[in-house]
């Protein structure tokens, strides 16, 4: 089964008037906050520092999304972050939001040729990347326009990205799900980068970190990450992740976690639930790539929201209980 791309794809674009965000609006985190769904977009203005702020955009319908303001909401500004604010994640507790978000120390070009290797990767989806150095990092939001930074909450000795949050406490626990770099090799059971799942009282501190999903299928086999939040099923955790190939093709990937215990994966699927096909997921700032940060469910049908190709800002469907069906067929 494959998620369904809306016809009217990409649903943001970036905009030449608003200078923070002429390049690439992107990856964006998705909830659903008095009857619109808000849309927390990865905004980048300029190449020669391509560092990445947030924008707001809403929508009744899930599809025609306006932006909420000319000005980002939210902007690299701590010692962690300074470099850029990535791939933001969302979700409501206890009555406010919680956002985790990729923090960059410095930004990507400090690293090395970043624009350099952008401009060659439209020619040459194979050429040599850079990889840049990042943290997970945790805010706090009442109304998704104004943020209080929380914590760095990955370790800082460790590129960490990809930090999710459960939408809800289990077993009384503060749940992570988070993507370690460097924890590869015997010592931590995977070759590959994986998704580990860790717990905290606090939100501050992490612990009781376990593998929880390592790359298995060869279009994930180079890595894998956590997509948007785990969202509650009857059945299970429904997990929308995204895997990386041997060609640097980003797909979208699914599986279902216990409910009282999500270390135990149920169900993993072994094809990918979307992956590149449209021309604005195959050319973009980063070819071939389709990244799910959001979801949503109105009515029954799950939205996803994604970025494609590191330019625009995309959603696919598909009705919940078809794809918890779906996964059901793969159980474990
Ligand atoms: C990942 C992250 C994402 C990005 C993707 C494709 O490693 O950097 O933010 O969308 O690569 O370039």
């Amino acid at each position: 089964m494959k998620l369904r791309r809306w016809s009217g794809n990409p649903i943001l674009t970036p905009s030449p008037d608003l200078g923070w965000e002429k390049e690439a609006v992107y990856n964006p985190g998705a909830i659903l906050h008095q009857g619109k769904v808000h849309l927390l977009y990865r905004a980048v203005g300029e190449y020669e520092r391509y560092s990445s702020r947030f924008g707001l955009a809403v929508s009744r319908d899930g599809f025609h999304f306006e932006r909420v303001s000319d000005e980002p909401v939210f902007e690299p500004g701590a010692e962690y972050d300074k470099g850029g604010c990535e791939d933001p994640r969302i979700v409501k507790m206890e009555g406010e939001f919680l956002i985790t978000y990729a923090a960059l120390p410095k930004p990507p070009c400090e690293y090395g040729d970043f624009i350099g290797t952008i401009r060659k990767l439209r020619e040459d989806p194979l050429h040599p990347r850079i990889h840049v150095f990042s943290h997970t990092g945790l805010l706090r939001s009442g109304d998704l326009r104004s943020f209080r930074r929380v914590a760095m909450i990955t370790p800082p000795d460790v590129d960490d990205r990809d930090g999710v949050l459960f939408p809800e406490k289990v077993g009384g626990r503060y749940l992570l799900l988070h993507r370690p770099t460097e924890w590869t090799g015997p010592e931590y059971g995977t070759e590959r980068p994986a998704i580990w799942l860790a717990g905290s009282h606090d939100l501050v501190h992490w612990t009781d970190h376990k593998l929880l999903l390592r790359p298995e299928s060869t279009w994930e086999s180079l890595k894998i990450g956590a997509g948007p939040p785990p969202l509650r099923t009857p059945e299970g955790w429904l997990l929308i992740y995204h895997g990386v190939d041997g060609n640097f093709v980003y797909r979208a990937g699914i599986a279902l976690l216990d409910l009282e215990r999500p270390e135990e994966v149920i169900a993993r699927s072994p094809y990918p639930i979307l992956e590149p096909e449209e021309s604005y997921e195959k050319v973009g700032d980063i070819p071939n790539v389709v990244f799910p940060t959001g979801a949503v469910v109105l009515d029954g049908e799950l939205f996803v929201y994604y970025g494609a190709a590191d330019k625009v800002c995309c959603v696919a469907t598909a009705p919940l209980e078809d794809l918890v069906d779906f996964v059901l067929k793969f159980k474990r």
